[in-house]
Formats: structure tokens, sequence, C-alpha cells
């Protein structure tokens, strides 16, 4: 189960200068002191699982650099360095690489100079590697990441990140390694054929953003009916308040890089 079950997993602490993170609707700034106690009990859940978190520090440069998962594509056979498409995040990717560097053996880059991708668009499951589209990932970025995982096994399909939406994983998350949440627009595009599909509640599209990771579900927490649906479906669920990083359009994914190295 490699889509889901993992030894490591990296997080970065929330800067002060996350105050000036990117968001698509201002709703009012995050609150630092909050964030930060979020973050924590999302690192208390990643641990409870066994895994061995790394916590990096902030990173003050780089406003959205607690968002980690933009910043790398990891799976057991090696990690893949991204390009983020947000001009303030390109910095990012290269802070993540000797962290991982240290960690495994093949490290591979998203070289650019056109292509841009963010690791917010792809949803790895046991069997393919899905990448939407985005504000933040464009057809370089993604037949790049076609040519860099050639050799590995897994296979890449481009599908389609929903209009307005920041990444294809805002709306979506992989439960087990065949069941998807998902909101209704996002599984109405019919990317999730072959997949078992539960939606999230009329209302509760921001709890899409999930994961699965070892024997737990991280969701945020408020989306009371979404999180019954999963409880139902038999799944261990741990309910992380999210308010502060919600204001930057970001969720349970984006905090975290989840993965089973190859030793280096
Ligand atoms: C951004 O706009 O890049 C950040 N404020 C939020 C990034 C969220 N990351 C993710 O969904 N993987």
């Amino acid at each position: 189960m490699r889509s889901f079950r993992f030894t490591h997993a990296i997080t970065r602490k929330p800067a002060k200068s996350i105050l000036q993170g990117l968001r698509a609707v201002d709703t009012g700034n995050p609150d630092l002191a909050r964030m930060q106690s979020h973050h924590a009990d999302y690192v208390t859940v990643l641990r409870e699982t066994g895994a061995a978190v790394i916590e990096l520090d902030p990173l003050e440069a780089f406003p959205d650099s607690v968002f980690v998962e933009d910043t790398a594509l990891c799976l057991p056979e090696g990690a893949i360095i991204m390009r983020p498409g947000a001009p303030s995040r390109l910095g990012e990717a290269a802070e993540m690489e000797p962290h991982l560097r240290a960690l495994y053996q093949d490290v591979r880059r998203i070289d650019g100079p056109e292509s841009f991708i963010e690791g917010g668009d792809i949803l790895v499951t046991e069997t393919e590697i899905l990448v939407g589209r985005s504000a933040r990932t464009n057809a370089g970025g993604v037949a790049e990441l076609i040519r860099k995982v050639a050799d590995w096994p897994l296979a890449v399909r481009e599908v389609h990140t929903p209009p307005g939406v920041l990444h294809f994983k805002t709306d979506c998350s992989l439960l087990d390694g065949e069941t998807i949440l998902s909101t209704k627009r996002l599984h109405a595009s019919g990317c999730f054929n072959g997949y078992r599909v539960i939606h999230t509640a009329e209302g509760e599209e921001a709890s899409a953003n999930a994961i699965r990771f070892n024997d737990l579900v991280l969701m945020a927490s408020g989306f009371d009916r979404t999180r019954d649906a999963l409880l139902n479906a038999g799944f261990d669920v741990r309910e992380i308040g999210n308010s502060e990083c919600a204001k930057l359009d970001g969720g349970m994914s984006c905090l975290s890089l989840r993965f089973t190295p190859k030793a280096a």
C-alpha cells in the first residue's frame, strides 16, 4: 500500500511572514499563534502513527513555506523537486531539496524554465499519478513530470482541476487503495472512473483536502457530515483545526510531504 503507508513526513513550521501568504480571496489575516497550535496538533497526529516527522524551521523569506507539499513529489522510487507556478514560491523548492537528498538516493528536478508544477496538483494512487493543470501547473510542467517518472512504475494521467479551484487536490484526497474523497464538482469530470468515490457533503467542499496517513485519515475540523460519512465507511478519522490555513487556501495535504524513501 505504497500510496498511504509511509515511514516519514516533512513539515515546516509557519513563519511570522505568513501574514503575507497568498490567498484567492481575502477573508482576513491568519492568526500565527492559532496556526502554530493547529500545526503542532497536525504533527502530533502524524507521529501517532509511528512515522518519523522532520519539522523544518520557519522560512521568513517565503510566507507560504508552511505548505511544503507543493515543493516536491515523493515516491518510493525517488523524489522530484517541483517548480511552483507562484513566483513568490519558486525558491521554496530549492530550500527543500537538501532535506530530500539526505533521505533519498534518487532526487530529480523539474528544470523549467517554462515548466511549472506544484505538488498540490498531484494525487498518487496505488496504480497511477493524476495531475491537474491549474493556475500553478502548466502543460510544460506536466510534460516534464511525465518524462521524469518514465522509468518508474506508475504512469501519469492528466486530469482537470475545476476552474477557480487552486489545486487538483483542493477538491480530492486518497482514502485507501481504491477510494477517493471528492467534491461532486470534481467527480463530475469523470476523472475517478474505476475508483470508489465518497462525496464531501453539500456545502462542505472545503473538507475534500484530507490525507490518509498510515492508519489515520486527517481532516479539517468543522465538517461534521463529511466526517460522519468517513466514520460510517470505517475510516479512523482525526480532526485538526484548519481555520488559519484555510484563510490562505491551505488544507491537510499542503502541510506535509509524506513518503517512504529508498535510503541514501
Ligand atoms: C498558495 O496559494 O500557494 C498557498 N497560500 C496555499 C497552498 C496550498 N497548498 C496545497 O494545496 N498543496
